[in-house]
Parts: structure tokens; sequence; C-alpha cells
């Protein structure tokens, strides 16, 4: 493409992907100039773009630095990093750097509630839109979970709810959110950060501007800074809260959680399994109340909803062994929730991990390993390195592909055991995405059962 600079007023958008195909959109929609890069050698939406998009120039790799410096701004795919050297010479120019979920925010003009945290958002963000819709409110949720933000904008909602990654609020200035909400921290995408302080900081951006914060008690990092006028909300598990704070807590003692000493639910009426969903529903519960959306509204959902797919989602159980997909834990603090809440209810756990580790402190994961599983089964090209990382003192075996690992967590396994996908890591080296690991898991455990009828 002959990289010629034009005198039209243009923005430039990073990222042929789902981001970048929102933000076109929009731009589109608006009348706006735009040219388009991606800094890898194709997009596997590059033919999307070209036929959608005509008239706008695409690049790939390498582009001229008049290019960016023509740009009015620049629109920044999450899944690009800041130090990637576009945005750095777009930065030395003096260029505004901005992400899709800023657009989005300042064409809004209706409430918008944004959930961010390293595990639990699709959950939380999932069961805050049902208790919206089920409280009679015109919802609309995306972001992370799946439908980029600007799309939702053709819903005319009269809310929104925003699941929000690390990556989206690092290109917001100051979201100024009805609602913001920051479920937990533990470390994730540390191949992108330095250093865990910039990972928690990227999610504490959610908190600039919010009128309701909502946060963790158990989980300081969590915690937002203290913003004349902003009114905070702690959920937690029988945490300490100060007399003043409102909270929102279960009480394992009597079994109920409440809501500033009401009670709302019982753990019992909750459909959802494992101590982090009782987390989760608190969480939306807090952001549900401080929304107006009426206790019953809340409790029909809870007693209703059983969880995403791919995450702790039961897939069959065959000769007394239950076998559980949790493709979607991604990073080592998901597979401890999902060991430490599953453990009780078996015998033993054979687990099967491995994957694209994300430059992870596969440590961590020991302990949880050590007392709760039995036979490990790894996968992936972190595979050996959790291995070496977790110690000799179990048992771990290496598969070739998901069907293998299958197999040889199956040979393991006897009555009332549990056969558990969770990996602790990315898919990418393996498969096209969490979902995809997650069916071709699910295909080799039903084959195998449909095999041996
Ligand atoms: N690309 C580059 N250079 C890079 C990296 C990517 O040019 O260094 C290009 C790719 O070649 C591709 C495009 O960017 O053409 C992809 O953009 P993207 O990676 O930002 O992904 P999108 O398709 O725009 O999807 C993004 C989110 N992906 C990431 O943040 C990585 C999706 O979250 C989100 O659903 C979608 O926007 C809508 O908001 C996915 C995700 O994995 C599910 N999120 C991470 C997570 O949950 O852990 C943060
Ligand atoms: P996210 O969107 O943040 O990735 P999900 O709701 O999709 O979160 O859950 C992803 C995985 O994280 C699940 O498979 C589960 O193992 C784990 N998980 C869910 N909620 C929590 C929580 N509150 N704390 C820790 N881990 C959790």
């Amino acid at each position: 493409m002959n990289q010629t600079v034009n005198n039209k007023r243009y923005a430039l958008i990073v990222g042929m992907g789902a981001t970048g195909y929102s933000i076109a959109r929009y731009l589109q929609n608006k009348g706006e100039a735009f040219h388009i890069v991606d800094t890898r050698t194709s997009s596997l939406m590059e033919e999307q773009f070209a036929k959608a998009f005509p008239e706008a120039q695409r690049y790939f790799v390498e582009i001229d630095e008049g290019i960016i410096a023509g740009a009015h701004e620049i629109y920044l795919s999450p899944g690009v990093s800041r130090d990637e050297h576009i945005i750095t010479k777009a930065l030395a120019l003096g260029k505004s750097v901005i992400g899709d979920i800023e657009l989005f925010l300042r064409a809004v003009d209706k409430p918008v509630i944004g959930i961010t945290g390293s595990n639990g958002k699709s959950t939380v963000t999932t069961l805050v839109g049902l208790m919206l819709k089920e409280d009679g409110r015109n919802v609309a949720v995306g972001g992370n979970i799946g439908t980029p933000a600007l799309e939702l904008l053709n819903t005319q909602a009269d809310i929104y709810v925003l699941e929000l990654s690390s990556f989206q609020l690092e290109s917001v200035t100051k979201p100024n959110l009805f609602i913001a909400c920051n479920l937990n921290i533990s470390a994730d995408h540390m191949d992108r950060y330095d250093s865990i302080s910039a990972y928690v900081m990227a999610k504490q951006k959610i908190f600039l501007g919010a009128k309701n914060a909502i946060y963790n008690l158990d989980d300081p990092l969590t915690h937002p800074p203290v913003f004349d006028g902003m009114m905070r909300y702690g959920f937690g598990l029988e945490s300490g809260f100060a007399d003043d704070e409102k909270h929102i807590i279960f009480s394992p003692q009597n079994g109920w959680l409440s809501f500033d000493h009401q009670k709302i639910v019982s753990k019992d009426q909750i459909k959802l399994k494992g101590i982090h969903n009782v987390r989760n529903a608190l969480a939306a519960l807090a952001i549900s109340g401080v929304a107006g959306v009426s206790f019953d509204a809340c409790k029909n959902v809870l007693a209703a909803f059983s969880g995403l797919p791919h995450r702790c989602e039961f897939i069959a159980e065959y000769e007394g062994v239950t076998y559980i997909n949790d493709s979607k834990a991604t990073n080592v603090g998901a597979t401890k929730a999902a060991i430490d809440g599953l453990a009780a209810e078996f015998n033993k756990i054979i687990l099967i991990a491995g994957g694209e580790g994300k430059g992870a402190d596969f440590s961590e994961l020991g302990k949880s390993i050590r007392q709760n599983i039995d036979t490990l089964v790894l996968i992936g090209k972190d595979g050996e390195h959790i291995a070496e990382t977790v110690g000799k003192d179990i048992n771990a075996i290496f598969a070739s592909d998901m069907n293998d690992a299958v197999q040889k967590a199956a040979t393991n396994a006897g009555l009332d055991d549990l056969v558990l996908l969770s990996p602790a890591c990315a898919s990418f080296d393996m498969f096209n995405s969490f979902e995809e690991r997650g069916d071709v898991f699910s295909d080799c455990v039903h084959t195998l059962t449909e095999r041996c009828v």
C-alpha cells in the first residue's frame, strides 16, 4: 500500500480485530476518515476490513511516521501493547492514544457500570446484566466479555454493563462510571506488564471519577483511593469493615448473604457452586443493589443461573468419575479457585493443566496442587515448566494433545474422583481460543464415554 499522507483529517486505528472493526464501523457511521494498521504481518479479519471499509488505507507491521504524525488521534485495540513501536512513536509525537472504551464513554449519555478484576469478570457481568433485566431495565452488556462496547450504542439501552480488562483500562483517561467494581487481583498477563504494580494500577483506573466504587474487602489491592463524593461499598466473606463502611457480606455462621445487615439470600439458594462464586454473587448483589435493582430480582437470578460455559462446567459423569471443563481458567488465580472450591466434593482430583503461561509464576499454584491434586496431566508449551515449578513429589504425566490428556486422566481416575481441565494458561499455543480448548475437552470426554458404552 502506498503510504502517502493526504490532507483530510483522519484517525489511525491500531489492530484489525473485533475492537478495530467496531471502531471503524463507529467512525464510518459518523462520516469520519481513518487508516488502519496491524502490527503483525496479517490479520484474520483482513478480508472483512477490505470489504467493509474500502476507502480506508490498510497497513501491516510498518507504517510511515508521517501517517502517524498526520492522524488527529490514535485508537488502540486492547491486545496491542502501549509499548508497541507504533504507539511509542505516536506518544513521542504527542498524540492522544485511546481505546474503544474511551470512545464509547465519550459517546454515551446513559449510566455505565464497569466491572474489572483478575477473575470472575464475565460471571459477575452476566449476573448483573440478568439482574437488571429481571428488574425490567433495558440493559446492554458487552466489553471484554465479547461484544465490543461501541457496538452496544446501536441498542438504545437505558443502562450499560461493561466487562473491562486491564488492557482496556490502560487506554482510558477518566472513565467517570456510575458504578465501578474491582473484583480481585492475582497475577495475570505478566508477559505484558513489567511488574504486578503496573497491572494493579491499570485495574485501579476503573475508579477514576466513579460515583460508586465496589471493592473486595478481602483483597486490599482492589480498594479504591478515597475520592471526594465517591460512595464506597465493600464485599467479602465476613471480613473486617469499618462501622461506617457499607458492606455486602457472606456469613459462614448463618449461611446468608446480606446487604448492609439486611439478609438477602442464603448460600443454599444460589445455583452457582464454589466459594469463589459466593464472592461473585456478593459483587453482583452489591452492584445491582447500588443500581436500584430489587433484591427479589437479584434472588431470582441467583437461584436460576447455573454458570457460563467453560467455567467449572459439568461435562459428564462416567464410571463414577466426574469431568469438569474450566477452560476459562487462563491464570494461576482462577485454577487455584477452581481446585480449592471443588476439592471437598471429590475423593481426588486429576488436573489437566498447561498451555501458554504468559510469564506466570506457577509456584503460587504449587501449594493448591500439593494439597489437592493426585495426578497432574500436563499439556502445551508450559507443561514442563509447571511440572518443574510444582515439584518432584507430584505424580506428573505429559500428554501430546487433549485427547491423550483425557485418556491419561481417565486411566488414573477412580470412583468419586474428578477430572478437571483448569489449565492456568492461555490456549493459543494449541487452540484458537479457550472456547475451542473447552469444546475439544468436552468432545474427548464424550468420545471416551461413548467408546466404552
Ligand atoms: N494485533 C496487533 N499487534 C499486537 C497484537 C494484536 O496488530 O501486538 C492485532 C492482531 O493481529 C489482530 C488484532 O490486533 O488483528 C486483534 O486485536 P485484539 O487482540 O485487541 O483483539 P480483539 O479481537 O479486538 O478483541 C478484544 C479483546 N482481546 C484482547 O484484549 C486480547 C477481547 O477479549 C474482547 O472480547 C474484544 O476486544 C471486545 O471487547 C478477549 C481476551 O482474551 C476475550 N481478553 C483478555 C482476557 O480476558 O484475559 C484481556
Ligand atoms: P474472567 O472473565 O475474569 O476471566 P470468568 O467469570 O470467566 O472470569 O471466570 C474465569 C475463571 O476464573 C473460572 O473458570 C473460575 O475458575 C475462576 N473464577 C471465577 N470467579 C472467580 C473469583 N471470584 N475468584 C477467583 N477465581 C474465579
